[in-house]
């Protein structure tokens, strides 16, 4: 068939090929969650109804793109990893980020009514999304210590706040203290602040400080919090025996191990190159 005259336009669309032989992670985060949250009346710090929702629409990424070896989310965020050797859409960046990132936001939206119930959902959420390669497993590996280390930062930080908020009647920020009115007599008056704020409270701690005033002040053991809150959720492929034929079946699991144990990786080697 001839060309059209309109046909070098296609010039200008530029290769975005991703180098072979990396490890290709997409990572997603939610737009302005933290509003969204607060619309949505999610319970803070951690709202297991949206984790599970976060964590069912990853699934539903994963049983989608067979070439995805994992899957690791955190509050508002999932990060999936592409097996070495993926070739789908010939390694185009945009399109790989952007049919994972569309498929995760209306399998959130899709799905919303599963896990939050009557909550209604009152508006589209958006998600954001960016590539990264890594170069060897080593690297990867230590990826996913880095977002798993992050939830253990935030979480023990979010949950002491929290505490100290709800359960230790302090104020959130500076800009809400509690007032009282002090009248003097002769019906003078001033204002009297105080200034127990979580915030300051918790400015300078380690995490040692925040276990200890989880503990010693509301009896609350930070190693009894849930795991899906303290570590995340890994989602991968594992083969299993389905029945007693020995036939062998590939199915997504999700569990919330600690990552940043290097035992972790000796025993799940298979993770970097389980078939699917
Ligand atoms: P961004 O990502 O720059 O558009 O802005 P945000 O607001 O999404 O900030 P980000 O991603 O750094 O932090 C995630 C926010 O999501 C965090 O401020 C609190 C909120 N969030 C995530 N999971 C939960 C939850 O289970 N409960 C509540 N209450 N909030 C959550
Ligand atoms: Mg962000
Ligand atoms: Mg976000
Ligand atoms: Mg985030
Ligand atoms: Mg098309």
């Amino acid at each position: 068939m001839a060309k059209s005259s309109f046909e070098y336009v296609k010039k200008f669309e530029l290769d975005d090929t991703l180098l072979p032989n990396t490890w290709i992670v997409v990572r997603l985060d939610g737009k302005c969650f933290h509003k969204f949250a607060d619309d949505h009346n999610f319970k803070k710090p951690n709202d297991l109804r949206a984790l599970k929702l976060m964590n069912y629409a990853a699934f539903s990424v994963m049983r989608d793109f067979s070439d995805l070896l994992m899957g690791f989310g955190q509050s508002d965020e999932y990060s999936f990893v592409f097996k070495k050797d993926c070739n789908l859409y010939k390694r185009r960046a945009a399109k790989l980020l952007t049919t994972i990132t569309s498929k995760f936001s209306t399998s959130y939206t899709y799905y919303w009514n599963k896990f939050l119930g009557d909550q209604q959902l009152l508006y589209p959420p958006s998600f954001d999304g960016r590539i990264v390669l890594y170069p060897n497993e080593d690297t990867l590996i230590d990826y996913m210590k880095w977002r798993q280390a992050d939830v253990h930062i935030n979480n023990l930080y979010n949950t002491t706040f929290w505490t100290l908020v709800q359960e230790g009647k302090l104020s959130p920020t500076q800009a809400s203290f509690n007032c009282y009115v002090i009248t003097l007599n002769k019906g003078h008056s001033f204002n009297f602040y105080i200034l127990f704020q979580a915030e300051k409270r918790l400015c300078g701690t380690v995490s040692a400080d925040k276990n200890e005033i989880l503990f010693k002040e509301f009896n609350i053991n930070y190693n009894n919090e849930l795991e899906i809150f303290k570590r995340g959720t890994l989602l991968f492929r594992k083969n299993i025996n389905i029945d007693e034929s020995n036939k062998c079946s590939t199915v997504i699991v999700d569990v919330h191990d600690d990552m940043l144990k290097d035992s972790f990786w000796k025993d799940h080697k298979d993770l970097f190159t389980i078939k699917s």
